[in-house]
């Protein structure tokens, strides 16, 4: 088993946090994405949607998008859960996971991606304008997100889950992408320190 890594880019560092909640260590390898490695050969072969992380099996099969790779390890692995436990566990984690992908991570990820002049190789058409409207989108979504932890340690509910990992990367993400945490967002601000104080945060 191997998995196509790319360093700092947050979609192959969620599976390295959640691989490093669980213990688990896969052997790496290491994707140069500044030097567009990702759509040459060995990565586009695999995923021709040229899109990291890859893991792919002794056998030869490929497995690509973040959550479904993490869905696999926990499967062979399922403690700690990281999807949650039971019915409502898993509903509520799913739930969570999605909200902080499709309206957090993605929103950060449009306003780098569309803003950034190191990206115009990467997103064709870099729309400014869409970039910049995507900002206010996740700053809305992080008051909501605030409002929800106001009761409860992590996103899902009392247990640390993936949708805290979707979140601590989207948030990290939003240095580069130049979005700021709104200060009076206590409850945000105090989760982050939480969940980048865990060993797992330094993968
Ligand atoms: N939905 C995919 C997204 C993967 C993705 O967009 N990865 C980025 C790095 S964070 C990438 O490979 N980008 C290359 C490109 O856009 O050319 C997942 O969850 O894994």
């Amino acid at each position: 088993m191997k998995l196509f890594d790319g360093g700092r880019a947050p979609n192959p560092r969620r599976v390295r946090v959640f691989l490093a909640e669980k213990g688990l260590e896969v052997p790496l390898v290491p994707v140069d994405m500044g030097a567009l490695e990702h759509r040459e050969q060995p990565v586009s072969s695999r995923n021709p949607l040229q899109r990291l992380p890859v893991l792919e099996l002794d056998d030869g099969t490929v497995i690509t998008e973040s959550v479904a790779i993490c869905r696999y390890f926990e499967e062979l692995h399922p403690e700690p859960a990281l999807f949650g436990h039971g019915a409502l566990g898993k509903a509520l984690v799913e739930m969570w996971q999605r909200r902080m992908e499709l309206n957090l991570l993605n929103c950060v990820s449009a306003a780098f991606r569309h803003v950034h002049p190191a990206m115009k190789e990467w997103e064709i058409p870099q729309i400014p304008e869409w970039g910049e409207a995507n900002k206010p989108k996740a700053v809305a979504f992080l008051r909501l997100l605030d409002d929800e932890l106001a009761n409860r340690e992590f996103v899902a509910g009392d247990a640390y889950s993936i949708a805290d990992i979707t979140g601590l990367i989207a948030i990290d993400f939003m240095k580069p992408a130049r979005i700021k945490v709104p200060e009076d967002c206590v409850n945000v601000l105090r989760w982050h320190q939480a969940i980048s104080s865990r060993p797992s945060a330094a993968a």
